[in-house]
């Protein structure tokens, strides 16, 4: 696996190391990936000839998973809380050696915010992934678990680089084959996975299906109320800890899109995950129960249901019912993973129940890692929106916000993320999970600079063009919150009225003269379940941002956005100037093309390509649609076809 994007951001440093390494301290499994990162990143073998002393040592007065790097002119000496703050300590050091930072003056205190850094693949048993764009599963072949063990090893290394300390490998629609993960004959495959993750420090998670005790358990029910429901999961959890004693917990998507769950059986939600968390609990496990539970066989006449306030609806009312080894799973938004959602009112509002924050690293409604697109721009924003009043939700501790959950963008594709600029989205994610106050910009210029290099030529407009791409796709895609114009099923390229009559709840209502559905307490009142603070913020079109204005009212083309030009008007003008933001990145991309890895410059090249036809066709799909239902032609006179 020589190729370039292989390396991801363990790339050899294009700078020199100033002196000869010579390690001391605690030998364990950090000391070895140190040792072995100063070879593979600067070619320099620590030995005893070594110039400048960098010691490794534990530091019991440190939280177990930080670490400090303190350097002066005789030496430098990482101390982490424990073996596992000393490994992330290791690779802290190697990153900021590969950025150029001078040893002699690092006096930095790095432990993490948030306790579970976690990423859910979705891949499926048969070795495809759900809404994956990154060639096939890393774990799965042919039924079966089945992987590559130097690629998983360096997976593995990739994501203890960036923090990441947990993972589900199976989707969470769980079917069949990968069911059978929980039992004797799924148990000892999954055992050397966690094997080969466990010196990294990353616990596996299994995502369960909520009907095991039926189709595995053979019993006729998986009621939980059930007194033999609950002997079957206690079973299986003391089953799967006696092959994988450290694994996380479970993950559960019950109730939602199809799958069985505990509402179907009359029963609640916690009734349903406190009695799988009570069988994790003697052996410290948790379980992750996801919150994406909404009704998908809705018809479209139904005005009175909406969609967004689903969650909220089902899971607020439980708040403090849930055990403490339960982390509800919410999605950043109430609606699902589009460009641009307010945060989940879910959030704001559960203060008696642990929470994971989940984004979506992989691109299904982003551009499918065709399109450029940077999610940290997006993470950075939802962090930086109001929950309740005063807090945003970076201050994650004080609304019980434990962990930080994203759906996975790799896979056997040489480079792990398809486009490889790509690779950003998860790097950054890392970093954000470990600390959500870390801004969208110094992510974004880090990874550039360990991929590519700290020439500012190269660094500083693929730094540009990244922290634009967010807004650029977001100019051509669906305008102001409305979601959902996509093509159905796959979700790529434009549809207006994909959805429109279908079962999923995702409706715009484009008449001839007004767009949007009203949100507000004069509308289907999925405001009153923010905070007042951010419910008034919404409620009305004066404040509400303008980004979201079309997630939260209906308005008529004709209406005045601040800068004075009309709904339509700004339909159309984005529209156009995504497409000539493509091709202005194009234009950069082209330029750099003596600075990069031709290999890795073709291959972008030809996304970029790819991109900018999805442009043109939103562009221009888009465009139509509104001049057909309107007759008001583009003030400036361009072409809008039809
Ligand atoms: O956005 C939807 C996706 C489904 C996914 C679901 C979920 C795993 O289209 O593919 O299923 O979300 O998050 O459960």
């Amino acid at each position: 696996m020589g190729s370039f994007g292989y390396r991801a951001w363990l790339q050899p440093a294009k700078t020199q190391l100033g002196f000869l390494p010579k390690l001391t301290g605690h030998r364990c499994f950090a000391f070895e990936e140190f040792a072995y990162g100063l070879e593979s990143l600067f070619g320099k073998k620590p030995g005893d000839d070594g110039d400048y002393a960098i010691s490794l040592e534990i530091d019991k007065g440190l939280p177990w998973e930080a670490y400090t790097l303190r350097g002066d002119l005789a030496g430098l000496r990482i101390a982490g809380g424990s073996e596992k703050g000393l490994l992330y300590g290791a690779y802290g050091l190697l990153a900021r050696l590969c950025l150029g930072e001078p040893v002699e003056t690092l006096n930095i205190l790095e432990k993490p915010t948030v306790a579970h850094r976690v990423l859910n693949h979705w891949d499926n048993a048969d070795g495809t992934i759900e809404r994956g764009y990154a060639g096939k599963s890393i774990f799965f072949q042919g039924g079966r678990i089945g992987y590559d063990l130097p690629r998983l090893k360096d997976y593995a290394r990739l994501l203890a680089s960036i923090g990441i300390n947990e993972i589900s490998v199976n989707n969470v629609n769980v079917y069949p084959d990968s069911a059978k993960l929980i039992t004797e004959e799924g148990l000892p495959d999954l055992a050397k996975v966690a094997e080969v993750f466990r010196p990294f420090g990353i616990r596996l998670i299994i995502s369960v299906h909520f009907d095991s005790p039926v189709i595995l358990g053979g019993l006729p029910t998986a009621d939980p109320a059930d007194p033999a429901v609950a002997k079957y999961w206690a079973d299986a959890a003391k089953r799967v800890y006696q092959y994988i004693p450290d694994l996380a917990g479970f993950l559960m998507k019950a109730d939602s899109e199809f799958r069985s769950g505990p509402a179907a059986l009359g029963r609640t939600q916690d009734e349903g995950a406190n009695i799988i968390a009570r069988a994790l609990a003697p052996f410290g496990g948790r379980i992750y129960w996801r919150c994406f539970i909404y009704n998908c066989k809705q018809d479209w006449r139904d005005t009175t249901t909406d969609r967004p306030k689903a969650a909220y609806n089902e899971f607020f009312p439980l708040d403090g019912k849930f055990d403490d080894n339960v982390i509800l799973q919410v999605k950043h938004g109430p609606s699902d993973f589009q460009v641009r959602e307010p945060n989940s009112p879910l959030l704001g509002a559960m203060t008696q129940t642990h929470q994971g924050l989940e984004f979506q690293i992989t691109q299904e409604y982003t551009g499918q890692q065709k399109d450029l697109y940077a999610t940290a721009v997006q993470w950075e924003e939802i962090f930086d929106t109001p929950v309740t009043d005063a807090c945003m939700t970076r201050d994650l501790a004080g609304r019980e916000v434990t962990a930080i959950v994203a759906v996975a963008n790799t896979g056997t594709d040489a480079n792990w993320t398809g486009h490889l600029l790509a690779q950003a989205n998860l790097y950054a994610f890392g970093r954000m999970a470990w600390n959500p106050a870390q801004t969208a910009e110094q992510l974004t210029r880090d990874w550039v600079a360990l991929t590519f290099g700290t020439d500012p030529a190269v660094k500083e407009p693929i730094s540009a063009m990244l922290l634009e791409s967010r807004w650029v796709y977001e100019k051509y895609n669906a305008p102001l919150g409305l979601g959902w114009m996509v093509n159905i099923n796959h979700h790529y390229g434009p549809s207006p009225e994909g959805y429109e009559y279908m079962k999923w709840g995702t409706y715009h209502r484009a008449t001839h003269t007004a767009i949007g559905v009203d949100r507000t307490t004069h509308g289907t009142e999925f405001t009153a379940q923010y905070h007042q603070y951010v419910r008034d913020l919404y409620e009305s079109k004066k404040t509400c941002p303008e980004k979201l204005l079309l997630f939260f009212h209906r308005l008529p083309y004709t209406y005045k956005l601040k800068n004075g030009q009309t709904l339509l008007q700004y339909i159309y003008d984005t529209h156009f100037e995504g497409v000539e933001d493509v091709q202005r990145f194009i234009t950069i991309w082209d330029s750099l093309q003596d600075k990069i890895p031709p290999e890795a410059h073709t291959s972008v090249q030809e996304r970029l390509q790819l991109q900018l036809a999805n442009a043109q066709e939103w562009r221009d799909v888009i465009n139509n649609y509104f001049y057909r239902l309107t007759g008001i032609p583009d003030e400036k006179g361009r072409k809008v076809y039809g």
